[in-house]
């Protein structure tokens, strides 16, 4: 609704419809996950907003949601004296360090068992937020726990923290703790932009989390994907506080406030450490780090009572998981040779335990980030394993090198076949020039052929490709298509029935299509998606080899570099001779002529939303491009097809509203398959 009368109380009413109406939208999205509307509809009220606070420059007031970005760069952070400090808890590392911290509680006071909330602890930075008659006045690091940095401008830019608290009965003063951080989703993306961006990259997540807080700049700390969970209350005047810990917790929650939606409460000690198990199980899944969890006696009349110790409650403690990252010492670093040749550097270490597991070998990237960290052979490093990541060098420690640490050169010659390393200039990645004639790239190469999403020849494992080429049985991926039963059935771990078995899967391989068989090829950049387009686009493996850069970038979504990649694969005899090899070996597809005839998904809109099981969302987005559809982020009149997968979210009931076609995972599989078989159709 826009104003159509504009007198002074009708413009005035409806700036503070609009941010009512933002500041619930953004509760139902950054406090709750669970937003209502599109961000389209979110961005337009917001515009609207803007608008009527540019016409109508009084209407301006701090606390709009339009002010986020409010404040200026500043020189440097004011001090800010905590007047209730800000205290660090004490820690366990054991359960039997737990066991004694619950058997100090009972004895002091004097039961047989306690309640206790338990809580995760997020890898982020305690922060502590003033809100005066329900308005954010401040926000401050903790520091040293008794002076703090002041952030309010940049915590106001975090759109999970209200400026203004919900509800009506609201203390005059309140003084609430918690912990802002980034969630990993977010710290990906961040490191990804930095990175392509040429800007220096954050180590982890709470690291970014901290640099994005403390910026001069405001409008900095906006861009960041920061968020918040509350803990506790320093300070509450004006509202009488309930009996325990869980319920200010929830108290806190109806106030707007977001709370972690795994605090808990459990009983006794028992209870703490099966809570403790639980999260451990479930610490990978989280989209935050955290670093263990933390349990409270519930009862604050108890809490009162139990007091404090130096600067550590006696009623908390923070039971530890094991460490993301640990310090161990590089013994050497060796490179691995990949399917497209790019040598990775791996860090080979001092046995260390990370997170519960043994790491020996961590990876260093590529040599632009050896250069960058400036790791060295007999270097101490940081060394980090989060979930299943693979373990990596974050950092060295420079006051530990010793004087004889050497530095890493880059071979001159692929350790796999001798082939000169070559590495363009300005480009971070070095690779073994060695083609399919080195062996490890043979082998990636062979493994990548093989795979469920190019020629699907099941049985081929990982050590059978190691033994095929290592005694020379397989030297391209032609060659497999010559392999005897006798042969594979001499092969270690290898028996009559399974030889049997694996050239029966060959054989079925060799029926198979344009799309697969391009994927299959591993050309750099030419992932299954741009494999499929250019079986769309060109319809024959004639027509793309003989296609030059300018017509290949003729296909949707084909850019210079793929489009060069393509062409200099074909350009190379070798690869024109395994192509070659492979089609009389009688690998075969249906061709067709490059396609006129629209696909009958053309120009429709499609809205993904929940999560499918059986594809991925960037497949089925770039499945949908390429038969010319469109996939939006939100539903529209406009939309021709929302797509429910698991857990769908309000696109779904906004799609019903609209009277918008829903289909399921299975309809949409259905329906994308015929749009391909359409267009291959059309194309044969
Ligand atoms: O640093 C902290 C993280 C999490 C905390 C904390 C917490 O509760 C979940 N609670 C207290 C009381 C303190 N620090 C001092």
């Amino acid at each position: 609704m826009s104003v159509v009368q504009e007198s002074p109380s009708a413009v005035r009413l409806r700036a503070a419809e609009l941010r009512r109406l933002i500041e619930h939208h953004n509760y139902l999205y950054y406090v709750l996950d669970a937003p209502e509307v599109p961000d389209a509809e979110y961005d337009r009220l917001l515009r609207e907003l803007q608008d009527l606070e540019a016409r109508f420059p009084d209407l301006v007031v701090s606390d709009s949601p339009t002010q986020r970005v409010g404040a200026s760069p500043l020189e440097t952070f004011a001090e800010v004296v905590h007047e209730v400090p800000m205290l660090s808890l004490a820690n366990a590392f054991s359960e039997e360090e737990v066991r004694d911290f619950d058997r100090r509680v009972r004895e002091r006071l004097g039961v047989e068992r306690v309640e206790y909330t338990a809580e995760t602890k997020i890898d982020g930075l305690a922060v502590s937020f003033r809100y005066e008659e329900g308005r954010l006045v401040r926000a401050a690091t903790r520091g040293d726990g008794t002076r703090g940095e002041d952030v309010t401008a940049n915590v106001r830019t975090l759109r999970a923290v209200p400026l203004r608290l919900r509800g009506s009965d609201l203390p005059g003063l309140l003084e609430v703790r918690g912990e802002v951080f980034m969630t990993l989703a977010g710290f990906r993306a961040l490191n990804e932009r930095q990175r392509s961006h040429g800007e220096k990259t954050f180590a982890n997540p709470r690291n970014a989390a901290a640099g994005s807080l403390r910026q001069l700049d405001p409008a900095v700390t906006a861009e960041r994907p920061l968020t918040f969970f509350c803990y506790g209350v320093a300070r509450c005047e004006g509202c009488g506080l309930p009996d325990r810990h869980s319920e200010l917790l929830q108290t806190l929650a109806g106030w707007g406030l977001r709370v972690s939606p795994e605090v808990r409460v459990v009983a006794g000690v028992e209870g703490c450490l099966a809570y403790y198990a639980e999260l451990g199980r479930r610490r990978d899944a989280l989209d935050y780090e955290i670093d263990g969890v933390v349990y409270k006696v519930d009862r604050l009349d108890q809490q009162l009572a139990l007091g404090f110790v130096s600067r550590a409650p006696r009623w908390a403690v923070a039971h530890k998981f094991p460490a993301r990252e640990e310090l161990t010492r590089v013994l050497g670093v060796e490179f691995q040779v990949g399917r497209t040749g790019a040598l990775t550097p791996v860090a080979r270490l001092e046995p260390v335990q990370v997170g519960g597991a043994t790491v020996s070998n961590a990876t260093l990237h590529n040599m632009a980030e050896v250069e960058r960290k400036d790791v060295r052979v007999g270097d101490t490093v940081i060394v980090r394993r989060a979930g299943d990541v693979i373990p990596e060098v974050v950092g060295v420690l420079p006051d530990r090198r010793p004087a004889d640490a050497a530095q890493v050169s880059l071979p001159r010659v692929c350790p796999a076949c001798g082939a000169d390393v070559v590495r363009v200039e300005g480009e971070a990645v070095a690779r073994c020039s060695g083609g399919l004639y080195c062996p490890a790239q043979r082998k990636e190469a062979v493994r990548h052929f093989a795979s469920r999403r190019a020629m699907d020849i099941e049985g081929l494992g990982e050590k059978l490709v190691d033994q095929l080429v290592d005694r020379g049985l397989v030297r391209t991926v032609a060659d497999l298509y010559a392999l005897s039963p006798a042969q594979i059935a001499d092969l270690e771990r290898m028996g009559e029935k399974s030889a049997e078995n694996l050239v029966h899967a060959i054989e079925r391989s060799r029926r198979t299509t344009l799309a697969r068989f391009l994927f299959a090829l591993g050309i750099r950049e030419v992932g299954e998606a741009t494999a499929r387009t250019l079986a769309r686009h060109f319809a024959s493996l004639d027509a793309v080899t003989a296609a030059d850069e300018e017509a290949l970038q003729g296909a949707p979504d084909i850019g210079p570099i793929v489009a060069r990649h393509i062409v200099s694969f074909f350009a190379q005899p070798h690869n024109r001779e395994v192509v070659a090899a492979l089609r009389a070996a009688g690998v075969e597809w249906e061709e067709g002529e490059p396609r006129v005839v629209p696909t009958p998904l053309a120009g429709q809109t499609f809205v993904l939303t929940g999560t499918l099981s059986t594809l991925g969302r960037e497949e089925a987005k770039s499945r949908l491009l390429a038969l010319g559809a469109k996939v939006a982020g939100s539903v529209s009149a406009r939309t021709r097809y929302v797509v429910a997968g698991a857990d769908p979210g309000s696109k779904l009931e906004r799609a019903r509203e609209l009277g918008v076609e829903v289909l399921d995972e299975g309809a949409f599989l259905g329906l994308l398959q015929r749009a391909e078989g359409a267009g291959q159709a059309q194309e044969a």
